[in-house]
């Protein structure tokens, strides 16, 4: 594989494997200053520089494998379920019948996975920039990358920001943008020219949803995409979120919105998946996501709930 490093060839850890707890990896960003949440290494699986990022794979004590990019977590075998499903679920349990689906990011495969237990799906498309984070998914986590085995699927590499300005207006049901953090190559997945494409490429009433960080680091980005987001999007807009031990402050969120159309609730889930035996049999069966967990997940803290809704038209 281009770019790869052999473990035996490995002399000098990156930074990120700490030298003040030596055998510890801790995620160190300026996007959490004072804080590094840190977890015992087994073993290096893979360490390799893209033309974008570092890739970094390895075996963790408790959490299975990780796969790391620039110094940071994207998932962990453990708990990858926590987001995957609910990045996915929050936005197609929302709408009837959706049909076609575009995943922006989302290399490892795992958004994917979920999307495809929706069989009123019948085209998924998914643009991802860096080819390695898709082959190393592959080779290292078969569960998250089995979502690309759907026959459904089309992947393109390339920048997702070009990919949506070339999609003809009104082409897709849902959006969901899977991005990593916004320093590095997922930087203009939260800008307003970003929104705007997103908001051509549906339909109407057509909905998305996209990575939108911790309340506990971030409410100045979430203020942001909240107030790009109710500029753009003229049908709902709301937040969610949910729990991921592994990423900084052990929560995440989600920005949910839908364009002009058929009025979509989001806080009451509509759809269902269909939970057929032949999805659990290749995919496993859902581990976090529930309709319960899926209302649940719009209740807000009133400190984050105040900012989002001064935030309002
Ligand atoms: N702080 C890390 C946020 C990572 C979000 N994307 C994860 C990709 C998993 N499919």
């Amino acid at each position: 594989m281009e770019g790869m490093t052999s473990e035996a060839s490995v002399t000098k850890l990156p930074e990120c494997f700490s030298s003040v707890i030596p055998g510890w990896f801790s995620e160190i960003s300026p996007m959490w200053p004072g804080e590094a949440h840190s977890l015992k290494v087994e073993k290096i699986l893979f360490q390799g520089k893209s033309e974008y990022q570092n890739v970094i794979v390895f075996q963790s004590s408790t959490y299975g494998k990780v796969l790391v990019l620039d110094g940071v977590i994207q998932l962990t075998e453990r708990d990858e379920c926590a987001y995957q499903e609910m990045i996915t679920h929050l936005p197609l349990c929302s709408i009837p019948n959706p049909k076609k689906v575009l995943v922006i990011g989302g290399g490892d495969g795992g958004v994917l996975r979920e999307v495809s237990r929706h069989s009123s799906v019948e085209r998924i498309d998914i643009c991802e920039i860096d080819k390695m984070v898709v082959d190393v998914s592959k080779q290292f986590f078969p569960r998250v990358a089995v979502g690309f085995n759907d026959p459904r699927v089309t992947l393109h590499i390339g920048d997702g920001v070009a990919f949506l300005k070339a999609v003809p207006e009104g082409t897709y049901d849902a959006v969901i943008v899977d991005s990593s953090d916004p320093i590095g190559p997922a930087q203009e997945l939260f800008e307003k020219p970003f929104f705007q494409s997103v908001a051509k490429a549906l339909r109407p009433g057509g909905v998305v949803c996209t990575q939108a960080e911790s309340i506990w680091l971030h409410m100045h980005i979430i203020e942001d995409i909240v107030a790009n987001c109710r500029q753009i999007f003229k049908g709902a807009v709301n937040y969610a979120w949910t729990s991921v031990p592994t990423y900084p402050s052990g929560v995440i969120g989600f920005m949910l919105c839908t364009t002009e159309g058929p009025p979509v609730d989001f806080k009451h889930p509509i759809n269902p998946i269909d939970l057929d035996d032949s999805h659990i049999k290749t995919k496993g069966p859902l581990k976090f996501y529930n309709s319960e967990m899926h209302s649940a997940a719009f209740s807000l803290p009133s400190f984050a709930r105040k900012v989002i809704e001064s935030k309002s038209d």
